[in-house]
């Protein structure tokens, strides 16, 4: 099978998609909005698939898989055990996660080649094995790559990180979920997920000045808030769609990730093919304009847009502020113009200790045009950044293209470092020599998330987002107080002045991406390699299938944890120094809640072992202890837990350490997914209030899990220290099939035993 993206495949793809688009054409009569499109389109049975919105479950077939280096191993360990001799779709894996950013890519780049080697030679020898593309470390970062090589209008894509969306800035479905999922594709099952709702986003107006693309994500995290696109897509259309250029319209559907959206996507329009002809795809624009009617929204949906979305969202371009949101959530949004005033108000630091531009979501030509023209004026009057200035191009083709033409040249005048082509600082691969752990400060980044310890693993750190340009310009006056649109500066001859908003920047190089392809590599070379891990290894171990569920119900299990307020999946299994452990499920298990906030000492990271009464102890080393007694454990969550990223690990881990369920107020829904797959029960109050009535030393019985079935409720006995009883109801959303992974003890093991 071709790694490449080929006209045949296209062609092929587009055909199938017509078919399937034609039964369901039948059965639903009505117009569709672009996403249901490439949904159906991409159907596994068209003509039995039941639909309904936010309740039933799509089985679809995506035509593409791509994996990060430090989601892939466990995706690729699991893939392994799945029985099979290449994947059934084209897949690749992209190496930017496992690089440190620490003196600039030149140095960086050896360190990380040599520290991981062992990581990148198993994912090399199972890319071959298997028939995988692999990019090298260097070559860029997951998105970047994608959505210069592999996205295309109407075609479907999963991929094991959450911002894999931002393909849908290419018109694309790209949808991010665990390695489990990615698993399942790859050995040719189809994919599930929940039937989406739909939230329409209508553009209008036209940008002008300051504002740009970062902008429309940022004011809508700020509507929608972290929770507000769960099990939906957004849906751009209108107007102020074709005034965006492909790589703007990736930045918004990126961020999509930031709402919790199963994927946001943009339509077809020139935009798209003037980027598809710079990035050397020229050859399918024919193709696409033939199947535009699959591209774009049937008419009747612009026309009458609350007839056929969920939500309807107004934007005008023109009227919109550039934004700046944060700290420690992307949905603090503000415009610019409030940022004094909210930094004031909250006592945050205003003096700014770095910035920090570039990474998948923004580090586009265009990006880095506007951030250059910035760094330019101000070298006109003299002045090199306040504060380290730094640079994370999103792909080697980015990083040879603005060298040849002067972008990086600008930024170096002013004192900016140029990073590796890799995550770095927006994966907390940021070592910095500057700020001790525990110093308060503050900095402004142009990536998209902000979690406490997200960049620096520093909890003190508040981390700000905005566009690249809007971050250049804070970097001279290094202080939250001023105004880039409005207060000036002092020049180097004590004269005071003001940036002007960049220049409109040329989204594409006028002479072309530099683009020969550095760091691919092909499976067709190296088939007949071997897949080693050695037994000593402490990146990498091999997995052992979890056990069977007894079949009996769950009986006075230990609390472990009750969770209070935001549990993001970088509370729950953190990344910067531990994604060296992230092929080794025992090693990395050491992370597990390290920054959740345990709701009654208010304490990050810590818990009370009950067996022994110890206070304070290590999460993970109580549930270690819990699980050598032979017993499971039980975590209670808040709203919207295990938001943000893919990693499964979130899940496993638990698992591994003795996990039976996970009870919440309501669950992000790729760790929902990852928890369902791993044989742990994902279960939510029916009446939120039922959080209150958990105490710090229950004991938790769920009730009645041999009769377990689609939509019905479980009964939880939560018995309290003093004797004392709660009885609450409880609701899953676990399908027919989903039960019998939680039987099996995973989806793992449920498809082994059914293969065998
Ligand atoms: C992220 O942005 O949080 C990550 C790191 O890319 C993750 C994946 C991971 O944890 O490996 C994501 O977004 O899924
Ligand atoms: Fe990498 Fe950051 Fe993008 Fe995640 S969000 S893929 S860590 S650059």
């Amino acid at each position: 099978m071709k790694i490449e993206l080929d006209k045949a495949a296209a062609q092929k793809i587009f055909h199938t998609s017509l078919q399937r688009l034609d039964v369901v054409k039948k059965r639903l009569g009505r117009p569709f909005t672009l996403a249901e499109k490439v949904l159906f389109a991409h159907l596994d049975d068209p003509s039995g698939q039941t639909f309904k919105r936010g309740e039933a479950i799509l089985a679809l077939r995506p035509d593409r898989v791509a994996m990060q280096d430090a989601t892939a191993q466990m995706a690729l360990l699991q893939f392994m055990n799945a029985g099979r001799k290449t994947t059934a779709v084209p897949s690749t894996v992209h190496c930017d996660h496992l690089i440190r950013a620490h003196q600039g890519a030149g140095k960086d780049l050896p360190v990380a080649r040599d520290e991981n080697r062992e990581v990148y030679d198993f994912l090399k020898t199972v890319c071959a094995k298997y028939g995988l593309g692999y990019w090298e470390p260097g070559a860029g970062i997951i998105h970047q790559v994608v959505l210069e090589n592999y996205a295309l209008p109407g075609t479907m894509m999963i991929g094991t990180d959450s911002h894999t969306p931002n393909a849908g800035g290419l018109g694309m479905i790209a949808v991010g979920v665990g390695g489990a999922d990615a698993m399942d594709v790859m050995a040719g099952l189809p994919w599930e997920v929940k039937h989406p709702k739909l939230i329409g986003v209508k553009l209008t107006g036209k940008m002008s000045g300051w504002t740009s693309p970062k902008d429309v994500i940022l004011k809508l995290c700020g509507i929608l808030t972290t929770k507000g696109g769960t099990n939906r897509i957004i849906e751009y259309f209108g107007p102020g769609t074709k005034e965006i250029s492909c790589t703007g319209k990736g930045t918004i559907t990126n961020m999509g990730a930031e709402l919790g959206a199963t994927t946001s996507i943009f339509p077809f329009d020139n935009r798209m093919e003037k980027y598809l002809q710079a990035t050397k795809r020229g050859e399918f624009i024919q193709l696409l304009e033939k199947h535009a009617s699959l591209l774009v929204a049937d008419e009747e949906v612009e026309k009458d847009p609350d007839a056929y979305f969920d939500q309807v969202i107004e934007i005008d371009l023109s009227q919109l502020e550039p934004h700046l949101v944060g700290p420690h959530s992307p949905d603090v949004a503000r415009p610019v113009s409030d940022v004094k005033k909210d930094v004031q108000a909250n006592d945050f630091p205003n003096t700014l200790s770095a910035a920090l531009i570039g990474s998948c979501t923004n580090s586009s030509y265009e990006d880095l045009e506007r951030a250059a023209d910035i760094a330019r004026q101000a070298t006109a009057h003299g002045l090199k950044a306040k504060v380290p200035l730094m640079v994370t191009p999103g792909s080697s083709q980015i990083f040879e293209t603005i060298a040849r033409d002067g972008q990086m040249k600008a930024l170096e005048e002013v004192g900016a470092s140029v990073l590796a082509n890799a995550c770095g600082p927006c994966i907390g691969q940021w070592k910095r020599d500057d700020i001790q752990i525990g110093e308060r400060n503050s900095i402004i980044t142009s990536f998209n998330r902000n979690f406490p310890k997200r960049n620096d693993g520093n909890s003190e750190t508040y981390a700000f987002i905005g566009s690249p340009e809007i971050v250049v310009a804070y970097s001279f006056a290094g202080d939250l107080h001023w105004n880039p649109l409005k207060d000036s500066l002092q020049d180097s001859q004590g004269l005071e002045f003001s940036f002007s908003p960049p220049q409109l920047a040329d989204e594409l190089p006028a002479k072309g991406f530099v683009s020969e392809q550095s760091g691919y590599l092909s499976p067709e070379k190296g088939r007949d390699g071997e897949v080693i891990i050695s037994p000593d290894s402490e990146r990498l171990q091999e997995l052992t299938p979890f056990e069977a569920w007894s079949g009996d119900d769950f009986e006075r299990l230990p609390l472990l944890l009750k969770a209070k307020g935001k549990c993001t999946t970088d509370h729950i299994s953190p990344a910067g120094p531990w994604l060296r452990f992230r092929g080794h499920l025992d090693r990395i298990s050491d992370n597990m809640f390290l920054g959740a906030i345990n709701a009654f000492s208010e304490k990050a990271g810590v818990t009370l072992n009950m067996e022994t009464g110890e206070k304070d102890q290590p999460i993970s080393k109580v549930a270690r202890d819990y699980r050598n007694r032979g017993m499971q454990w039980v975590v209670v969550g808040d709203e919207n837990y295990g938001e943000g990223s893919s990693r499964e690990h979130a899940a496993m881990s638990p698992r591994y350490l003795g996990a039976a369920a996970v009870i919440t107020r309501s669950f992000a829904r790729i760790h929902e997914t990852n928890l369902k797959k791993q044989g742990v029960l994902p279960l939510t109050f029916i009446h939120c209030e039922d959080y209150e009535k958990v105490s710090e030393k229950d004991h938790v019985s769920l009730k009645g899990l041999s009769s377990l079935s689609p939509l019905g409720h479980v009964t939880c006995v939560f018995h309290h220290e003093d004797g004392t009883e709660d009885e609450v109801e409880l609701a899953h959303s676990l399908t027919e099939e989903q039960i019998e992974w939680f039987k099996a003890g995973s989806a793992l093991n449920y498809l082994r035993a059914k293969n065998r």
